[in-house]
């Protein structure tokens, strides 16, 4: 096997820091071993009988796809025993999960959306894992809800693996960002990707403009400068995408720049944008940040929120730096 894999890779960095334990090396192998699995799953499709509509609603009352039930049973299971967590939070519970009594508790805390971008399994794209670790608060034996409600910025870890044409995961411990390919021959991921850097400025924004109507007016006066180009007082034109799945326009974004955003919209008033703080827009902007982009709500560095509930929503725009901070300015 060429290069340095996933696990040479994080004990490397982990002898950087004489005084580390090694718990939070061994955590990141456990869930590398838990993307592999989630990977095989989703890569058997239909022939494992695993796509299509589970017939249940998480608490969000969002439709399930079977694999969302699947991956999010693979996921807890592949870490419930390992001994580095002290509970787990997921986007597809209701509460916060515990460690099983039998098993020994750790230190960090995780939270994770098991596959991001679902809408997209039946279709053949990309799908993804992404997922934050926090500590968990000192002298708290058996966390609760609030001991999660920890501000962005005190992640310790984040990442996520990207389910396309080739599995990657990317990864942060807050020491830049660097991306790793699954050879599928050996069932190790190599560091493909070293020092991702995402630059400060683009010409392709991603946002669902369906919902344009929707969008206060600083989204919709930047949209609209995007869409005119040249013709409107840029200096430049832009190109559009959107593929649904945050991990896969995330990963475009670290790869060769642009933004993305999914703003606030008054589509439903209880719902102050669609992504998950704790789930996607933390640990991705965790990621961005530490790429060199930016990643805010529009009016507030989302790295800064103090959470106030597990499955809480945030506007998210995030990606290069300059356009982002355009945006902000607009609001
Ligand atoms: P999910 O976690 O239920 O898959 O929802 C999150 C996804 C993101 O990956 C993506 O950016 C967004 O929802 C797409 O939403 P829409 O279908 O409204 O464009
Ligand atoms: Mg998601």
């Amino acid at each position: 096997m060429k290069g340095v894999s996933l696990t040479q890779f994080i004990i490397q960095e982990q002898r950087k820091t004489p005084t580390a334990t090694g718990e939070l090396t061994l955590l990141l192998n456990d869930i590398a071993s838990a993307c592999k699995c989630i990977s095989h799953a989703v890569h058997r499709g239909a022939l494992a009988g695993v796509l299509g509509a589970a017939g249940s609603e998480n608490v969000q009352g969002e439709v399930q796809k079977k694999l969302d039930v699947i991956t999010n049973e693979l996921f807890i299971e592949a870490m419930n025993w390992t001994g580095h967590l002290a509970a787990m939070a997921s986007e597809e519970n209701d509460d916060i999960i515990p460690i099983p009594a039998e098993y020994p508790k750790g230190k960090y805390l995780i939270c994770f959306d098991p596959l991001d971008g679902s809408s997209n399994i039946d279709v053949n794209l990309s799908v993804g894992t992404i997922f934050s670790i926090l500590r968990r608060p000192d002298a708290v034996e058996l966390p609760r809800e609030a001991d999660f409600l920890q501000p962005g910025v005190k992640q310790v870890g984040a990442g996520f693996c990207v389910y396309g044409p080739s599995t990657v995961m990317v990864l942060t411990t807050g020491n830049g960002v660097n991306g790793f390919t699954l050879d599928q021959d050996h069932g190790e991921f190599i560091l493909t990707h070293p020092h991702m850097r995402v630059p400060a400025d683009t010409a392709e924004f991603a946002i669902n403009m369906s919902n344009r109507r929707y969008w206060e007016p600083p989204v919709q006066r930047y949209v609209d400068e995007c869409v005119q180009g040249k013709d409107g007082g840029r200096e430049k034109n832009f190109n559009m995408r959107w593929i649904a799945s945050m991990v896969a326009e995330v990963y475009r974004i670290l790869t060769r720049g642009g933004i993305f955003m999914y703003p606030f919209d008054t589509k439903d008033a209880a719902r102050p944008g669609k992504l998950r703080l704790m789930y996607e827009a933390n640990p991705m902007s965790f990621i961005i940040e530490q790429a060199g982009g930016a990643s805010s709500t529009g009016r507030q560095r989302i790295l800064e929120i103090q959470p106030e509930s597990i499955h809480q929503r945030v506007p998210v725009i995030l990606g290069s730096k300059n356009e982002v901070e355009r945006v902000a300015s607009y609001h």
